[in-house]
């Protein structure tokens, strides 16, 4: 097992880009961190983050990409159980299924923190805290928008289009929640479809060309993330349509391209979900490595762009 987990250690960082440092880390911290995937722009900056905070701190990082499968993610946590690191952290690409692999690491007396999405547990001491994105406050935001967007509309109901994030995963739940609690006291806004594009821009493209043919008199999409409102714009591209003002679009993440389409006017509202956890995920794994406790929750600054907003002192958004 050791021989095969040093085999992993070196491969999995080697493999992902993550640099398993030759000299013994100063403070001897080890993280096992266990990544969904590389899904979209977001998340490769997401992971960057991780890997240059870890060796900006001296922490030695061992890096698992689950590509977007929940069996990787639970069998790379138990390798790092069986390696016996120091603190755990991981990403659930899904909100539920996790009880187990938390009492393991529990059971050998390794903390662990929950980073970016959430989980659902029936026992909240499974894991020491949390640090991400508030993914119903998104989704308060994209609808808040809306209200305003469309306040003098004389066409009735404002029909919208949602295009959600991966299915049963914390911001896909958040995000839907969000958005439908603040159109709760609104009927004049009817959600007329809602479809999971995975945060895939192919999907949100091959989804987009669909709707177009299925739905007349559409008047906004809600789509939850950048990714999949690009493949949107595409589509409706290849249909002759103008993104921003044939249809609004409303996106969360607050990548380059959206930025970048939202002073084109192809998009109208670009809500922050802010990808750069590092530094912080690395303070909350010492902590934890000395054995103090951290915050149960901790949700990461995140603003909001609109379209009358004066984009010209924005810095790059570096994903
Ligand atoms: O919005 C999306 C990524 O978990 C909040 O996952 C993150 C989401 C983000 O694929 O671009």
């Amino acid at each position: 097992m050791l021989i095969f987990l040093s085999v992993f250690v070196l491969t999995q960082c080697k493999r992902d880009g993550g640099e398993l440092s030759t000299d013994p880390p100063r403070n001897g911290i080890i993280l096992g961190f266990s990544q969904i995937g590389a899904e979209s722009a977001w998340r490769k900056f997401n992971t960057r983050s991780i890997i240059e905070a870890a060796e900006e701190s001296g922490i030695q990082l061992l890096f698992d990409n689950a590509e977007q499968k929940q069996e990787n993610q639970i069998k790379a946590m138990r390798s790092f159980i069986a390696y016996q690191v120091d603190v755990i952290a991981f990403v659930p690409i899904v909100a539920t299924g996790w009880d187990n692999i938390l009492q393991e690491a529990k059971d050998a007396g390794i903390p662990v923190l929950v980073t970016d999405r959430k989980i659902e547990t029936a026992n909240e001491d499974l894991y020491a805290g949390f640090i991400g994105t508030d993914s119903e406050r998104e989704g308060r935001d994209a609808a808040r928008f809306l209200l305003d967007k469309f306040s003098h509309h004389d066409r009735l109901p404002i029909r919208i289009i949602e295009i959600s994030g991966t299915e049963g995963s914390s911001p896909a739940i958040g995000r839907a929640a969000g958005f439908r609690d603040i159109l709760s006291d609104h009927p004049e806004f009817e959600i007329i479809h809602t479809e999971s594009g995975d945060f895939l821009r192919s999907k949100g493209y091959e989804i987009m060309t669909r709707i177009l043919n299925e739905y007349e008199d559409i008047d906004a999409i809600y789509s939850h993330n950048d990714g999949m409102t690009l493949g949107v714009i595409d589509a409706m591209y290849e249909r002759d349509m103008k993104p921003g003002s044939d249809i609004v679009l409303v996106t969360i993440d607050a990548e380059q391209a959206a930025i970048d389409a939202l002073r084109r006017g192809e998009i109208n509202c670009v809500i922050e979900c802010n990808p750069k956890m590092g530094p912080a995920i690395m303070e909350l794994t010492r902590k934890l490595a000395r054995g103090e406790s951290i915050p149960r929750f901790q949700h990461v600054d995140e603003e909001v762009f609109y379209e009358t907003d004066d984009l010209s002192s924005l810095e790059p958004r570096g994903y």
